[in-house]
This record gives C-alpha cells, structure tokens and sequence, in this order.
C-alpha cells in the first residue's frame, strides 16, 4: 500500500470529523479516506467532460474517495444527487449547478447538516450567500467582454452579428451576454441581428445557425458564441450553405479546447476566450484548505486568456482539454 503522504496525513487527521463511513483506510492506520461528492450537471459539451475528468483524476491522484452524479442536463437530478449525498454523509459536496436560481431551500438543508458546499465553474443565486462556501469559476461577464472586444477590433466597430446563447438561465449565458454587450453599447457601428439559446450544444448550435442564416443570409457578417461546441456547430451550417466560416463570416468562441484550437489552425475559427474546465486541481485544494480549518474566500476566480487563429498552431500541443 502506498506511503501515507504528509497531505494524506494532514487529511488524516482533519477528515475524520467530516463523518461518513470513509472506506479503507490509507497507509495502513485508521486514517479515513476523504469523501467528496460531485453534482455534475451533465455532458453536454467537451468542456464539460473535460471537468469531469478533471475532477475525477485529481480525486483519484489524491486518494479522495470521489461519489459522482452526472445529472443528465436536469436541475431536479442534482438536486435530488444532492440529498443523496447528505444520506451518504459526505465530507464535503461540488455542485457544477445547472442554472443560477432554484439552489435556497436545498442548499439550507446541506448547510443545516454541516456539509461545506463549493460551487464549481458556475455561481448561483441565492437569498442567503453563506448557503455555500465559495465559487470557483472563471468571470464570465470578463470574457464576453473580451469577445467583443476582439469583434470590434477586428471589424473595425462596424458588424452585423449574430449570438448563440448558452443555456437559458445559467451564469454563463447570462455573464457572457451581459460582457458582450456592454462593450458593444460603445460601439453604435455593432449590431446584433439575431440572438438565440443552443444550450451550449453543437448539434444544436448547427440547427440554431442553419435558421439564423435562412432567416438573414449573407446580412451575417460574424457569429459570437457563448462556447465551442456551439460555435463548432455554426461552422458546419455555414459550410452547408455554401459560405466561408471564419472568411464569409467570422466567429468567436469561449472555452478554447483542442477542436476549437484545429478549426483556428484551419482558418474556420478567428478567435477564442479561453476558459478553463481543468478545475479539478483547484477544487480539492480549497477542500483541504477547509478541512485545515482555513476559511475561504466567497469567490476563487480561473484566469483566461484570449487567443486568435494567429496563434492558434503555436498553442495547439499546449492544449490539455
Ligand atoms: O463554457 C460550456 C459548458 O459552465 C463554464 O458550460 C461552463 C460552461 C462552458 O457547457 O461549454
């Protein structure tokens, strides 16, 4: 059995309170493994399976005893994963919520039980903020702002756009519109003609594109999507239709995965807002600092960075999701 690390050590000794029936016990002691429940939202786009892995790796490498619920896209799943967690008395909960409202009453029964709740890549809306522990997720109203900021640019302030939103009512679509559009409030030259939800899904993105370009044709002179898988999806519609992607229109995107990078290295893609999934690393470091008994700040931001195809064949090899 693997030597019990000084980390493993530390949790050793710190989870023991966190209750629960922890399973083995590492090193050979009556040291409790950690166990950590994780209220995933579901899969539906690369970067969301790239969180998962993220976590579930991170966990494993840890020696975190991880309890996973892919709730399958519906906010009634993760919150009945949620009350399931409580009964298995975890240590401690993720939740990756699906939309920002809808969290209060089951959150205040999590808290009641003494169970610290982190928010991974998406915040909430809540009456009472101490109903969680802190929220770990890129700022999203930055990277619209970003977006636009690079359409701008790009098109000298004069272009005729069209959005594709990410889920209804989740803090990414909600932030990333917010940030775009307040940049573009600046520039009168910009203007949206279309903006529809593809819930972050490139299936749907294509299908959402295919009427926007039915509806505006060649009015469309460029595409911001609130992520890849959606933007990739716009790609395929443009090509179906006879027009250049990246050329005819151009598109912007955030997430920044590998196939968002390739379609910039082949000139369909112009420009993505990264936004890391790879959060796994980051989440259970602000468990054990809270199994340490440190206290949290309310919010732990991921930093972004912008990349144009430009760039794209340099960072290419460097991208891990
Ligand atoms: O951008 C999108 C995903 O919540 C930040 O959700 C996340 C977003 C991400 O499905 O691709």
């Amino acid at each position: 059995m693997r030597a019990l690390g000084w980390m493993g050590a530390l949790l050793a000794l710190v989870v023991s309170c966190g209750g629960g029936d922890g399973g083995a016990a590492a090193g050979g002691g009556s040291a409790k493994t950690m166990v950590v429940g994780f209220a995933q939202l579901g899969a539906e786009s690369n970067w969301r399976t790239a969180e998962t892995r993220s976590v579930q790796d991170e966990a494993q490498r840890r020696g975190i005893e991880l309890k996973f619920s892919d709730a399958q896209g519906q906010q009634e799943n993760q919150i009945r994963a949620l009350k399931g967690f409580v009964g298995m008395n975890v240590g401690a909960i993720l939740l990756a919520p699906k939309t920002e409202t809808g969290w209060d009453n089951v959150l205040a029964d999590v808290k009641r039980k003494g169970i610290p709740v982190v928010l991974l890549d998406r915040g909430v809306k809540v009456a009472d903020e101490s109903i969680y522990t802190t929220l770990i997720a890129s700022d999203f109203v930055e990277e619209g702002r970003k977006a636009a900021q690079w359409l701008v640019d790009a098109t000298g302030g004069k272009c005729r756009l069209v959005e594709l939103q990410g889920t209804v009512g989740s803090a990414p679509a909600i932030d990333r519109q917010k940030g775009f559009l307040e940049v573009l409030a600046k520039h009168p030259g910009m203007e949206v003609l279309l903006s529809q939800t593809a819930e972050f899904g490139l299936a749907k993105g294509k299908e959402v594109m295919e009427a926007f370009l039915k509806a505006k044709g060649k009015e469309i002179q460029a595409v911001y999507a609130h992520n890849d898988d959606m933007a990739l999806g716009a790609i395929q519609a443009i090509e179906a239709a006879g027009l250049k992607p990246g050329v005819d229109i151009r598109i912007v995107s955030i997430d920044g995965g590998k196939p968002a990078f390739e379609a910039m290295v082949a000139g369909k893609l112009n420009c993505v807002v990264e936004c890391s999934p790879l959060l796994g690393p980051m989440a259970f470091d602000a468990l054990e600092r809270l199994q340490r008994g440190e206290t949290l700040p309310k919010r732990i931001v991921v930093d972004d960075r912008v990349f144009t195809a430009e760039q794209a064949a340099a960072e290419l090899p460097n991208r891990k999701y």
